[in-house]
């Protein structure tokens, strides 16, 4: 007798440590989802102020500045997409085009420069980029 009651509270917090489990489960799936949802913009409109470099040289090299702008002029004429670095957050965006086109055009001329960018913002895994509207150099 005594050993059924004592199975039948072990069944009974067995079912209750499983429904829990399954509701913690159900609340993390909730809050990961959310936080997507939130934190990946899909062409919101942003101002930033940064600096336009050459990713390849910088995340490889930590090349950046004036004395690598011949360089970063070549590696995008070569194909590297080019991008912003954020002035307070080192976060880097990526230019793209408007369309299929270059997405190195509109920044040429700025090339290791400081700037201010309005554009749209796209983020997608842990990438962030933009779509310039525009642009201008703020020294
Ligand atoms: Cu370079």
């Amino acid at each position: 007798m005594k050993s059924i009651k004592l199975s039948g509270i072990f069944i009974l917090l067995g079912v209750i440590f499983i429904f829990s489990f399954g509701l913690s489960q159900m609340k993390k799936t909730e809050m990961m989802m959310q936080h997507k949802e939130t934190e990946a913009a899909k062409g919101k409109e942003i101002t930033i102020e940064g600096h336009i470099i050459d990713p390849y040289c910088y995340i490889t090299m930590d090349m950046i500045g004036e004395k690598h702008k011949k360089c970063a002029q070549m590696c995008a004429k070569n194909g590297i997409n080019l991008g912003i670095l954020e002035k307070d957050t080192n976060i880097i965006y990526l230019v793209f085009p408007e369309g299929h086109g270059n997405p190195n055009e509109k920044v040429m001329e700025f090339i290791e420069e400081d700037v201010k960018i309005s554009g749209k913002l796209w983020q997608k895994g842990s990438l962030n980029a933009i779509q310039i509207e525009k642009i201008e150099k703020t020294k």
